[in-house]
C-alpha cells in the first residue's frame, strides 16, 4: 500500500477495520479505491466532502428472518438481506441471490459493485443487492413458492418503483420473480409492474432481459477485440457456469461464429471439442432444471470432468468468459489460460477473477473486461424494462437488443476514455472504476451532505 495516496490508504484501513469479517466486500472496495488513486488530486471535492468513506458505507442494510414451511410441514428458518448501498443516481437497483453461501459480506460486495456498474450504464439507477442463504437446489416448486412469499412478506414494505427495484441473480430467475411479484401485489393491492424486473414477457417483462447479461458480455468482448483488429468469428471459447448468464453468452458467441467447447456447474465441466449443442444444453438447464452431468450422458461427444479432477480453465481457448460466481478464476487458472493461447477474458459473473488473476492478465497484456463493465447489460435492460413499464409500452426484440448493444459499446468507450485520461496502467479495470465512480460522485456532490 506504500505508493497509494494517504487518503486512499486511510480509507482502506477504515474499511478493513469496520468490515474485517467480510473478505469479499473488502476485496471489492480495495480494487475500486486503488483505481481512484490518480483521480483524487484532480477533484479536491472528493476528499473535502469525504466521498470515499461515504460511498463505502451502505445507506441502509436490512436483515430479516424468513420463516416458511417445507413439504413435510416442518417450519424452516432462513436469513434474508437487502443492502441499499447508494441512491445518488436513482432508486436502489440490483438483484436478489438465493444461495447457501449468501451472507451480509457477499450482499455488500455485490451491492458495492452494483453502484459503479449501474452508473456506467448511464441510466438513472442507484446500487443495491439482496438475497438469502436459502438453497433452491432440491426444493419442490411449492417450497420455492412458499419461500418467495415469506421473503416478500418482509421485503414489500422496503421496495417500490421509485424506491428500490430488485431483480434476479444466482438462484433467482423468472419463476422466483413471478412468485415474488405475486406476493407483492397481494400485500399492497397494487399492480406496480416497475417494482421488480426480470418478469415474464407475458405480464410486463422486457424482451431480451433473459438474454441481456450473456449477450452484453459478448458485445463487450467484441468491442475489446476490435481494439486489436480481432473478432469473435472462428475463435474457440470457454464459458464457466451453465445458468442464465452462461447460457446466453454461449448463444451469442455461437451466433457470432465462435466454437464454444466447454461450460460447467459446481459439480464439474463438460468438454466437447467440436462445439456444445445449445438446444440440448438449454433443454437440460432451462426447461428440466437438470445438471451438466446429464448433458454429457445425452451427448456422446461430450466428456464430463468432475470438479475435483480439474478446472474448466485448463481447457485450451482463445476467449474465456467466467459466468458462474466470485473468485472462480485464480492466478493459477489465469496462467493456464494464457499458456493455452487465451487472448481475451470478459466477465459475465460478478468479480469471478481473483486479484492475482487480474494482475496476471494485465501483466501479460490480455484483454480483460471486468464484471462491472462487461456484465452491465443485465441491469441496463432491467432499467429498460422499468422504462417500458412506466410508459405502459413494450418494445420489440430488435429495438431492445440494439439499445443493449449501444449501451455496451458506450460502456466500453467510457472505460477506454477514463483509463487513457487517468490511469498510467491504461486498463479496463481502472477505466470502469473511475468512470463509474465519477458519475456517482458528481451526483452526491450536487445533493449536498446527506
Ligand atoms: P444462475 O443461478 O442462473 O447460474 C449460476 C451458475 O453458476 C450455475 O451454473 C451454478 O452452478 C454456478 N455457481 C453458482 N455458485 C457457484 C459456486 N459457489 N461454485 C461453483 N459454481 C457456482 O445465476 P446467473 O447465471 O444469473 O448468475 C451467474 C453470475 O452472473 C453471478 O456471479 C451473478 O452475480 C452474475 N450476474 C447475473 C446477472 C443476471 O442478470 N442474472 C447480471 C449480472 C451479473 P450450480 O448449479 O452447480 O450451483
Ligand atoms: O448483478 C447484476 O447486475 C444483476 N444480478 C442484475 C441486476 C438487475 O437489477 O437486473
Amino acid at each position: 500500500m506504500k505508493s497509494l495516496p494517504k487518503a486512499i490508504k486511510e480509507t482502506l484501513d477504515w474499511v478493513h477495520a469496520r468490515n474485517h469479517s467480510e473478505p469479499v466486500f473488502i476485496q471489492a472496495v480495495d480494487e475500486v479505491l486503488r483505481s481512484l488513486a490518480p483521480v483524487i488530486s484532480a477533484y479536491p471535492d472528493i476528499l473535502e466532502e469525504n466521498l470515499l468513506q461515504r460511498i463505502c458505507e451502505p445507506e441502509r442494510q436490512l436483515i430479516f428472518h424468513v420463516v416458511w414451511q417445507d413439504d413435510q410441514g416442518r417450519t424452516q428458518v432462513n436469513r434474508g438481506f437487502r443492502v441499499k448501498f447508494n441512491s445518488a443516481l436513482g432508486p436502489y437497483k440490483g438483484g436478489l441471490r438465493f444461495h447457501p453461501t449468501v451472507n451480509l459480506g457477499v450482499i455488500k460486495f455485490l451491492g458495492f459493485e452494483q453502484i459503479f456498474k449501474n452508473s456506467l450504464t448511464g441510466l438513472s439507477i442507484g446500487g443495491g443487492k439482496g438475497g438469502s442463504d436459502f438453497d433452491p437446489k432440491g426444493k419442490s416448486e411449492r417450497e420455492v413458492m412458499r419461500f418467495c412469499q415469506s421473503f416478500m412478506t418482509e421485503l414489500y414494505r422496503h421496495i417500490g418503483p421509485s424506491e428500490d427495484v430488485p431483480a434476479g441473480d444466482i438462484g433467482v430467475g423468472g419463476r422466483e420473480i413471478g412468485y415474488l411479484f405475486g406476493q407483492y401485489k397481494r400485500l399492497t393491492n397494487r399492480y406496480d409492474l416497475g417494482v421488480i424486473t426480470g418478469k415474464d414477457t407475458a405480464w410486463g417483462g422486457s424482451l431480451v432481459r433473459k438474454e441481456a447479461t450473456g449477450f452484453g458480455a459478448v458485445y463487450f468482448l467484441e468491442e475489446m477485440l476490435k481494439t486489436r483488429g480481432e473478432g469473435i468469428e472462428g475463435k474457440t471459447a470457454v464459458v464457466s457456469g451453465s445458468g442464465n448468464v452462461a447460457l446466453y453468452a454461449i448463444r451469442k458467441l455461437m451466433d457470432l461464429g465462435a466454437n464454444v467447447v466447454a461450460c460447467s456447474d459446481s459439480d464439474g465441466t463438460v468438454h466437447q471439442p467440436g462445439g456444445l449443442d445449445f438446444d440440448q444444453l438449454r433443454q437440460i438447464k432451462e426447461i428440466e432444471r437438470g445438471r451438466i452431468r446429464s448433458y454429457a450422458e445425452r451427448c456422446p461427444k461430450a466428456k464430463f470432468i468432475p470438479r475435483k479432477k480439474g478446472s474448466i480453465w485448463t481447457i485450451p481457448c482463445e476467449l474465456a468468459l467466467p459466468c458462474a460466481t466470485q473468485n472462480e478464476l485464480t492466478g493459477v487458472d489465469a496462467m493456464a489460460l494464457i499458456n493455452n493461447g487465451c487472448i481475451a477474458v470478459s466477465e459475465g459473473a460478478n468479480m469471478p477473477s481473483t486479484p492475482e488473476a487480474i494482475n496476471i492478465f494485465h501483466k501479460k497484456n490480455i484483454l480483460f473486461g471486468p464484471g462491472k463493465a462487461a456484465n452491465a447489460g443485465g441491469v441496463a435492460v432491467s432499467a429498460l424494462e422499468m422504462q417500458q413499464n412506466a410508459a405502459l409500452a413494450s418494445w420489440t426484440f430488435a429495438e431492445v437488443d440494439k439499445r443493449l448493444r449501444d449501451t455496451m459499446a458506450g460502456i466500453h468507450g467510457t472505460c477506454v476514455h477514463y483509463s487513457r485520461k487517468f490511469s498510467k496502467r491504461g486498463n479496463y479495470v481502472d477505466g470502469a472504476n473511475i468512470g463509474g465512480f465519477l458519475r456517482v460522485a458528481q451526483a452526491m456532490l450536487s445533493h449536498g451532505i446527506i
